[in-house]
């Protein structure tokens, strides 16, 4: 088995007890145990507390805007598909600030990976509720709770037909492995939204909160290819289910792209022609 994929150089800026440890061994296990080449894997991620991720890994990384890590995602993919691309963050930076990209990376269904980790709230900038902030959350910007339905991103990306749709709990290490394994090796957009208790800002949402409100699916019983099974049980909280809702290859946003091009080389190593390229330097130089 390969090196860790945990940076031992740097120093990890979140609070002791944080669940984002949890997420980073386990990540760092799953390349580990797929015997991934560091040189192969990219991971992308905006602002926050789960952002940071990205930074403590010994692959390749680009941290940029808040919310913006998807589209970032997608035009390294499509300047190399060769890559494995993984996009990384919290709730607030996907779901929120990255709402729109996130329904339309669903909607594209470009092979990448898509790690959220949910902690129900906005942990860097001290504790406002996030979209999955659950309803009476009180914080003090939301001083008499959060009165909006909770977003819901499994049932979401169902209803738009995403071809590998999961939830795990940090804390079951074994089975959100599992999960993660099974989303890296799918071809096409996998999201896997990840419960991780904030011990800091988030009192509500312990580690025993998340424990007595999850359960783990029965994948021998539940048949991960039905969508109205998923979408039903996506629907279904308090207790949330854990697992695999949906898998269902479909053709990716690469295929469709291929279809209309005679070549599949990709564009990181295609011959430009630099005099046109030059052009448009020049005259947008002109001022
Ligand atoms: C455009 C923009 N809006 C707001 C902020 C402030 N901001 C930084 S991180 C963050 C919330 C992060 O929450 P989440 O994604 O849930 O990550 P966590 O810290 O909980 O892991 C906000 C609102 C920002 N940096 N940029
Ligand atoms: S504030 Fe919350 S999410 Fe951020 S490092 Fe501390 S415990 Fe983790
Ligand atoms: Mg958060």
């Amino acid at each position: 088995m390969s090196h860790t994929f945990i940076r031992p150089d740097t120093d990890k800026a979140w609070c002791p007890g944080c669940g984002n440890y949890g997420i980073l061994n386990i990540v760092s296990e799953v390349l580990q145990e797929l015997d991934l080449k560091k040189q192969d894997v990219v991971f992308v991620s905006g602002i926050g507390q789960a952002a940071k991720a990205p930074q403590y890994f010994d692959v390749n990384m680009y941290n940029g805007l808040h919310g913006r890590a998807l589209p970032v995602a997608t035009g390294i993919k499509m300047a190399n598909q060769e890559l494995i691309v993984v996009a990384e963050g919290g709730d607030g930076d996907m779901y929120g600030e990255g709402g729109n990209h996130f329904l339309n990376a669903v909607r594209r269904n470009i092979n990448i990976v898509h790690i959220v980790h949910n902690n129900m709230v906005y942990g860097l900038t001290k504790g406002q509720a996030s979209p999955t902030s659950q309803r009476e959350f009180k914080t003090k910007v939301q001083v008499n709770g959060v009165s909006n339905e909770p977003f819901n991103p499994i049932s979401v990306a169902l209803s738009m037909n995403a071809s590998f749709v999961a939830r795990a709990y940090m804390q079951n290490k074994e089975h959100t492995k599992e999960i993660l394994k099974a989303a890296f090796l799918h071809k096409g957009y996998s999201l896997i939204d990840v419960f991780q208790p904030c011990v800091v800002f988030n009192p509500v949402n312990t580690y025993e909160w998340f424990s007595d409100n999850s359960y783990i699916l029965d994948q021998t019983k539940h048949d991960k290819s039905d969508m109205m099974s998923a979408i039903q049980k996506a629907m279904q909280t308090y207790p949330f289910a854990l697992g695999i809702f949906y898998q269902q290859e479909r053709k990716t946003f690469e295929e469709y792209l291929w279809d209309s091009k005679d070549t599949h080389e990709p564009l990181y190593s295609k011959k430009h022609d630099m005099k046109k390229i030059q052009e448009l330097f020049d005259i947008n130089s002109i001022s």
